[in-house]
């Protein structure tokens, strides 16, 4: 059957529906944990009756489409693209709500109902992640997302245009990037584990499109369910990660310091690197030391001295790559709105330059960037620099020219 619709998995009226009556015959059906709803005109209100009775206790589409030869099924796919039905083995992580749309969308807002439809190889599909639930150090992580789309350039991302770009003496013609917004992750449920499962459920969808998924954190925790998505795909790609931590912490419970794990065990992943570590830890007497050799490690103080930009260029090009990218890579001194800040770290500079290397040299499948927090403040210095990097994905492949001393009048 059509996109978003697995025939033969039981299906259910999500629990919490909203109905309300505009007239006799006319109705609406909200889902506010989806942040969806649909008008139901007189023409189709028997048949949204329908799957509202015959979805009451879970069955499944084709049983249901079995008795009625005659039903459209598209109206069966919308209603699960909005939610009205949703499948029984997802309803413990759905039943507190999916997607929150955002009030300030980085690019086209998307709602889950416009996927298949308004999908585009290719773009940048923003999902945050405002959750704080893995963190060992200070919380805060979960005004990350709002933080940040507080200070992207919209009119940058969104627009059509030549764009000026100083800080890297480009120029950009007609420059119209491919980037929409699904808004936040409902956090809501008080489980990593359901927040887990609805954003793998984004990513899957986004992933399946040929698109990439962009996410903002929240903690890095959620850079787990991210990866185990990217790796059940079943292809080979590399990692590369910037952050103070190696976040490979020995645990068999999932945090935010031991996320990159399942990708040191997955034959999938080729490559991991990470660029910006420092600091001194004690290692559990209870860890066995193992060999792992596609790992690297470049710390801090050698990515000053230009070795992180030297081993991005010899890294292998034929495959693609996850970016992940925690925020307190970059000098406690600077970015001060995290969780675990080290000093000693990147200065903006050379995180930008790493990271436009990064976007314009390899494929990416998708980017994180994580462990920015609150509160909310007039200036958090980690949401902006946070955001003038993912910019630089965003800009990625573009092509541009050197920046000339041109002027544009009117
Ligand atoms: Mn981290």
């Amino acid at each position: 059957m059509e996109d978003g619709l697995r025939p033969k998995a039981k299906h259910v009226v999500w629990p919490n529906l909203v109905r309300v009556q505009r007239t006799e015959e006319l109705f609406s059906l909200y889902n506010p944990g989806h942040g969806t709803s649909i008008d139901v005109e007189e023409e189709s209100s028997s048949l949204v009756e329908a799957v509202l009775a015959g979805f009451a206790t879970p069955t499944t589409a084709a049983a249901f489409l079995r008795e009625r030869p005659e039903f459209p099924s598209e109206l069966l796919v919308l209603m699960a693209r909005s939610g009205m039905i949703v499948e029984l083995e997802e309803l413990p992580f759905l039943e507190h709500g999916f997607l929150r749309p955002t009030p300030s969308p980085l690019g086209a807002a998307w709602s889950w109902s416009d996927l298949p439809e308004a999908a585009d190889p290719g773009t940048w599909v923003v999902v945050g992640v405002p959750v704080d639930m893995g963190s060992a150090g200070r919380g805060g992580a979960r005004h990350g997302p709002s933080e940040i789309r507080k200070v992207v350039n919209g009119a940058l991302l969104t627009g059509e245009g030549d764009v000026v770009d100083y800080e890297l003496e480009r120029f950009y013609p007609a420059l119209a990037p491919k980037l929409a917004d699904l808004g936040d992750v409902e956090p809501d449920g008080g489980r990593m584990d359901h927040v887990g499962a609805r954003l793998a459920k984004v990513v899957r969808e986004v992933l399946g499109h040929g698109m990439r998924p962009l996410v903002l954190g929240g903690d890095h925790t959620l850079t787990h369910y991210v990866l185990a998505e990217a790796i059940a795909r079943g292809e080979r790609f590399g990692v590369i990660h910037f952050d103070a931590h190696a976040d490979l912490g020995p645990s068999r419970t999932l945090s935010h310091a031991n996320v990159f794990r399942a990708a040191v065990e997955s034959p999938c992943v080729d490559r991991i690197v990470q660029i910006g570590l420092r600091g001194i830890e004690r290692v559990t007497p209870f860890a066995t030391r193992v060999s792992c050799p596609k790992r690297s490690v470049i710390s801090a103080r050698q990515a000053h001295k230009g070795m992180a930009l030297s081993m991005l260029e010899n890294l292998p090009k034929g495959m693609p790559y996850y970016l992940s990218f925690d925020i307190d890579c970059v000098d406690a001194a600077i970015a001060r709105e995290t969780g675990t800040p080290l000093f000693g770290g990147l200065s903006v500079e050379l995180a930008v330059e790493l990271v436009d290397y990064v976007a314009r040299n390899f494929t990416l499948l998708g980017a994180d960037f994580v462990e920015v927090s609150g509160p909310p403040s007039a200036l958090n210095a980690a949401a902006t620099i946070a955001a003038s990097l993912l910019t630089r994905c965003v800009l990625g492949e573009s092509p541009f020219e050197q920046l000339s001393s041109d002027v544009h009048v009117i």
